[in-house]
């Protein structure tokens, strides 16, 4: 994983003035008029089958072709990696996958890109790299599935076109999800070690709804493809050719040639076009909204006071709606909202963002990337029978006395000389050190997340849902850092003497469970992480404990990279 071979690296150095005479040649934003093109709807691919309206489990085979995308009226053709069920049918982002709790999914993921990525990559962060020098490693990781190991898109399991190389780890070429868990948002995206930020980047993403018709029917929630629509929104930047811009000289270029702490892209993109525009109905809408930026936060409000009615977080239903001015999302969080035009006092309204970047402490906005899409409002007035009810759906409550252990990981970023990142570890491990967090299957524990960097950090956990019960500042960070950078031991650097500051509460509307969380820079935050089903006592249907065993990591994908993720194994 290590080795660093002198033809990547002239490979990448070569990339790199050839992209370096480039940079002259960025579209910059005011190039493309907002609000031009419609919103699209990505293709819907039921995961099951009806036989006499019976639902029966389905085998599917979604490939990944490398294509041209339209991002924008005005953009030229882009080469993009796409998911689809054939070349001609594959979107950016992917088709939305439409299963059905209870009936299981067989997928094939088939590689048929080509051999040279459109994007730079590093070699010399830990890697995917096929010993014949051809194809691209992938793997496909479907985001907030409680499932089993084989089928997870563990980073080491990627392959490449026709499976003709396969990393360490991998098992099986039809993944099997087993969709037996609450309803709720998941996504898939590719996974491939230390090339995850390139593979999303260049297009490896889609939706992934499970629906139990039973709960969710008598919620009253507005439903069907006109009114229920997933909004996957990510910043992306381009050359004048069209072609998707993404650095190729590192900030610590001697060290790392290519790598970057994060990928900040000039054009919001919602369902692959750059600022859209969607013609909405004086009714209710119900959007799914999926931040699959690489790094960027976002804070969306509307313009003109229109509210979110906020109904589930990541993948797991709210226990009560809660209406919002404005929501944080960060990279892979997922906020399912109800929005009522009828209640806009105007034709047209700008969905906008305003969060900083890096978040929290970075730029702020400007007048391109403060602006998200934009809702053209009918003026009819409409009879609209869908409602928000008071209650959704209740799922029992994190109890902390039924935690069995108590963790700390501690958040650690690592500078060179000129006082630039050159990369981010957990516990100050590396990702190839062995395994130290091995939970019991069944269990609930504490994890006590300890953010030593100046940035906000998604924590994401496979296979676990969590609850935050709080954050709390540390007091005296830069001794409490001294300490764990020479000893790396929570309990031994007395973080209870230090996790004394101001607390935050835990907003009503991220109560609950989730499976990704912001880590507050300078604050420990306490989560209890459970490891079994949260819509039943049952246990899990599938073996947790088998190879290769699953992961957990910070979702901004240039650090997940360089690597800020470490194994996860489970134990009976
Ligand atoms: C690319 O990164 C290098 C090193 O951080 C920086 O000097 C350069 O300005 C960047 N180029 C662009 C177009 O952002
Ligand atoms: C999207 O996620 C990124 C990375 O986690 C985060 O920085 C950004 O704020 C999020 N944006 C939105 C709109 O949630
Ligand atoms: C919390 O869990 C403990 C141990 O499992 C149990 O005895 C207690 O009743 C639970 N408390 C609540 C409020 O559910
Ligand atoms: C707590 O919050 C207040 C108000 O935001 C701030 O002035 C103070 O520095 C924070 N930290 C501590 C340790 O009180
Ligand atoms: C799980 O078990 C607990 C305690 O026996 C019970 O209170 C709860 O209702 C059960 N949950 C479900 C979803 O059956
Ligand atoms: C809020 C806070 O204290 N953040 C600190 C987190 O740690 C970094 C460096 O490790 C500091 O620069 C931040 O000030
Ligand atoms: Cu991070």
């Amino acid at each position: 994983m290590k080795r660093i071979i002198l033809y990547d690296l002239i490979c990448v150095a070569l990339m790199g003035v050839l992209i370096w005479g480039e940079e002259d040649k960025l579209v910059s934003p005011q190039q493309l008029e907002m609000f031009v093109d419609d919103l699209p709807d990505m293709p819907k691919l039921p995961a099951y089958n009806l036989v006499n309206g019976v639902p029966i489990s389905k085998s599917l085979k979604i490939g990944m072709f490398q294509k041209t995308w339209k991002f924008h009226r005005d953009l030229p053709p882009t080469r993009v990696f796409a998911y689809g069920t054939s070349k001609h049918t594959a979107t950016v982002p992917g088709p939305t996958i439409e299963a059905l709790h209870g009936i299981d999914t067989y997928v094939t993921w088939q590689n048929h890109l080509p051999s040279k990525h459109i994007l730079p990559w590093d070699p010399t962060i830990p890697t995917a790299i096929p010993t014949t020098k051809k194809g691209i490693p992938t793997v496909v990781h479907l985001h907030g599935s409680i499932g089993e190991p084989e089928s997870d898109g563990h980073a080491q399991s990627w392959f490449t076109a026709r499976f003709e190389e396969k990393g360490p780890t991998w098992t099986k070429k039809t993944y099997h999800y087993y969709n037996h868990q609450q309803p709720g948002n998941l996504w898939y995206h590719d996974h491939a070690m230390g090339l995850t930020r390139v593979n999303l980047l260049a297009g490896l993403i889609g939706a992934y709804i499970i629906r139990h018709p039973a709960i969710e029917d008598p919620l009253g929630l507005p439903f069907g493809d006109e009114f229920d629509r997933p909004l996957i929104v990510f910043d992306r930047s381009f050359r004048t050719d069209g072609s998707l811009f993404m650095n190729s000289t590192g900030n610590n270029p001697t060290i790392h040639p290519q790598w970057q702490p994060e990928y900040f892209g000039d054009a919001i993109i919602v369902n692959g076009k750059a600022w859209p525009r969607m013609i909405v109905r004086r009714r209710k809408y119900r959007f799914r909204i999926i931040n699959a930026s690489n790094a960027r936060f976002f804070k969306f409000f509307f313009t003109n006071g229109l509210r979110f009615i906020h109904v589930a977080s990541d993948s797991v239903y709210v226990e009560r709606p809660v209406t919002l001015k404005e929501i944080l999302l960060a990279p892979s969080e997922i906020a399912d909202v109800i929005v009522d035009f009828s209640k806009s006092k105007f034709g047209s309204v700008i969905l906008s963002n305003d969060a900083v970047y890096p978040y929290p402490s970075g730029d702020p906005v400007n007048k391109f990337n403060d602006k998200v899409m934009k809702f053209i409002i009918k003026n009819e007035r409409e009879i609209d029978t869908r409602y928000v009810p008071n209650k959704l759906i209740k799922y029992p409550y994190p109890n902390l006395s039924s935690a069995s252990v108590t963790r700390y990981i501690a958040m650690f970023e690592y500078t060179s000389n000129i006082d630039e990142p050159t990369h981010l570890y957990l516990n100050a491990k590396s990702y190839e050190q062995p395994v130290t967090e091995m939970p019991k299957v069944g269990t609930t524990e504490v994890w006590n997340v300890i953010n030593l960097t100046g940035d906000n950090h998604p924590l994401h956990i496979h296979l676990g849902l969590f609850a935050v019960l709080d954050q709390t500042e540390l007091v005296g960070i830069d001794e409490f850092r001294n300490c764990m950078v020479k000893m790396n031991d929570a309990i031994k650097c007395q973080i209870s003497k230090y996790a004394r500051g101001n607390r935050t509460e835990v907003l009503a509307h991220e109560k609950g469970w989730k499976n990704v969380y912001k880590m507050t820079p300078g604050f420990v935050t306490k989560i209890l992480v459970r490891f079994s089903y949260i819509h039943s006592n049952a246990s899990y249907v599938f073996d947790a404990t088998a190879e290769p065993g699953y992961v957990y990591h910070c979702h901004i994908l240039d650090h997940e990279d360089n690597v800020m993720m470490r194994p996860l194994k489970f134990i009976k």
